[in-house]
């Protein structure tokens, strides 16, 4: 018998291309949406092979590099919640970050919620919310607590299992399948099965569409699964063609304008921002190269002829359109996440009553989203972030059709108040906007042993080839997006509590739920940058140069860090 342990991080994939199988065969507009994603990426390696020479990406590395990201489910009880987050724990996916989205204004939601995702290698992370019942008023808080006791969402086979890979410390290959077979057969999947039609009629009705979509059905069915993309603007405008939203003719216009700025764009750390798999030295090793514009124009060509296959043929499935702009900062500023969506789709569910009776009618929850992550943001990043985006919002909100209307506009409209982004990653490190990982190149050590580092200005050391520059890339969710994407899929924007007293949730509430501590990933991300700048400093023999009080703020934050995981 071979008792050997799976590699979780060997076990996480296996659950997510699990799930984004179950996913694909549950909407078909999925599937589709996976394959413009592979054509577009395809298209932009095509242009980066020409722009840096000798590069290049197997089909298989293409494939993981475009794989599923992230996702996001609903859970109604605390005890469902710990479960769900032992669950996660067996995979080596840990919660980050606490989500209040009571306290998030007019776009609050009765959820609390954290994200689930490994601290060093988070290849994916799950979104994972809370319904708080004691947001609402006693006689509904205790209709909806009720529905909620009559299910049993995890088997006792998948408790047994993660039981035991807690007690073991990971699972054998063959109960690692048996756990990913529950989640992908049970616990995650969509049933299509309701329950309790009046109460979900009354939440629904009351502006509570959230509450309903979690009390009224028997399993914490994904509601997305969202694939990365290398080119944001390109993949929206091939999604919009693809659905019927735009012709031909619009589609090269904003496929070329999206490849030119990239020809722009990708750099050396754009290389390294989207490609984790490519080290410096191979990086390194490529030859400058050019784009035409004839190169572009035959890359869109390519585009064309493949949307012209059955395949592509989106506008033949049942569909809700696609959002009318992208969430997140300007496509030329190169922060957190821009993230876009096909709309939710109304779909058939079969509430069965008490009595045994059934009743045939629709939800409309489950959307399609698309992301493109940039570099994470230091605090002040993200309050410079926070400010550029509600002065572009407020825009927006002023001329709501412009989109529709004049997208060229609209674009420029909503870069405005980024101008005040650097673009660059040298200048964003410079400013102290996002957060970075140094470390010494050969001829830096060669520099420092022969007394040759003149500063200890790592971002000017970077420029003179002594240290790499790595920026640090955002791998956790925004809130103030989430909410809009409750918003916008639920097709209602936000809610107010009905309860008394409104009562207010805190981290360590959803910490007690789950039994384990929530880690701060700003922290993490601050730790790896302070800790690389002491090693770099001290590999280069530059430290005692390094102010004293400097060097007590970086050892600080190496020493909250939490351990690898
Ligand atoms: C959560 C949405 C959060 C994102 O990308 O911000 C999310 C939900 O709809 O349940 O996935
Ligand atoms: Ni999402």
């Amino acid at each position: 018998m071979n008792h050997a342990m799976s590699d979780k991080f060997e076990l996480q994939n296996r659950l997510f291309s699990e799930l984004s199988r179950m996913f694909g065969k549950e909407v078909p507009l999925y599937d589709r949406a996976l394959a413009v994603n592979g054509a577009t990426n395809r298209a932009v390696c095509d242009l980066l092979a020409r722009l840096h020479r000798g590069f290049s990406i197997s089909p298989a590395q293409l494939e993981r590099t475009s794989g599923e990201r992230h996702g996001a489910i609903r859970i109604g009880r605390p005890d469902e919640y710990r479960w769900v987050a032992r669950f996660f724990g067996v995979f080596g996916m840990e919660p980050h970050n606490f989500y209040d989205m009571t306290a998030i204004g007019s776009k609050s939601q009765p959820i609390i919620a954290t994200a689930f995702r490994s601290v060093h290698r988070p290849e994916h992370r799950v979104f994972t919310s809370l319904l708080v019942t004691d947001y609402f008023d006693d006689a509904t808080r205790v209709r909806i607590e009720a529905l909620l006791a009559k299910r049993d969402v995890f088997s006792a086979r998948a408790k047994e299992l993660i039981e035991r890979a807690e007690r073991d410390g990971g699972l054998s290959s063959e109960d690692g399948d048996a756990l990913v077979r529950e989640g992908v057969d049970r616990i995650f999947r969509w049933t299509g099965k309701a329950r309790d039609r009046r109460l979900y009629t009354e939440l629904s009705d009351a502006g509570f569409k959230i509450a309903a979509d979690i009390a009224c059905f028997q399993s914490h069915h994904l509601n997305h699964l969202t694939p990365n993309t290398l080119l944001m603007d390109l993949y929206v405008a091939a999604m919009k063609h693809c659905m019927g939203e735009l012709d031909e003719a619009g589609f090269r216009r904003r496929a070329t304008r999206a490849l030119e700025r990239l020809a722009k764009a990708a750099d050396r750390d754009w290389l390294r921002l989207h490609f984790k798999h490519l080290s410096h030295a191979e990086i390194d090793s490529y030859q400058p190269g050019q784009v035409s514009p004839a190169d572009i124009a035959g890359v869109v060509d390519g585009l064309v002829a493949t949307f012209r296959g059955e395949l592509f043929r989106l506008a033949a499935l049942k569909h809700a359109g696609f959002k009318d702009f992208t969430e997140g900062p300007s496509q030329d500023t190169p922060v957190l996440l821009r993230q876009d969506a096909y709309r939710a789709l109304t779909e058939p569910v079969t509430f069965t009553e008490d009595d045994g009776s059934t009743v045939s009618a629709t939800h409309t929850a489950r959307f399609g989203e698309i992301e493109e992550r940039f570099y994470a943001c230091t605090p002040a990043g993200r309050a410079l972030y926070d400010r550029c985006l509600a002065e572009a919002d407020a825009a927006r909100e002023r001329d709501p059709s412009l989109p529709k209307r004049d997208w060229d506009a609209y674009e420029r409209a909503y870069a405005a108040p980024f101008a005040a982004f650097p673009k660059s990653l040298p200048e964003l490190v410079e400013r102290g906007l996002v957060f970075a990982q140094f470390a010494p190149t050969p001829a830096g050590l060669a520099a420092a042993r022969a007394g040759r580092v003149a500063t200890t200005d790592l971002v000017e050391l970077s420029r003179q080839g002594v240290v790499t520059c790595e920026g640090l890339r955002y791998e956790d969710f925004l809130p103030v997006s989430a909410a809009g994407i409750f918003a916008s899929n639920l097709n209602q924007y936000g809610t107010a509590s009905t309860a008394r007293v409104r009562p207010t949730y805190s981290k360590a509430v959803l910490e007690a739920i789950m039994g384990k501590p929530i880690v701060e990933a700003t922290e993490v991300s601050a730790g790896i940058d302070a800790a690389s700048r002491i090693e770099t400093w001290t590999a280069l023999g530059v430290i005692d140069r390094v102010p004293a009080d400097e060097l007590a703020r970086l050892g600080q934050m190496v020493s909250t860090t939490p351990a690898a995981a």
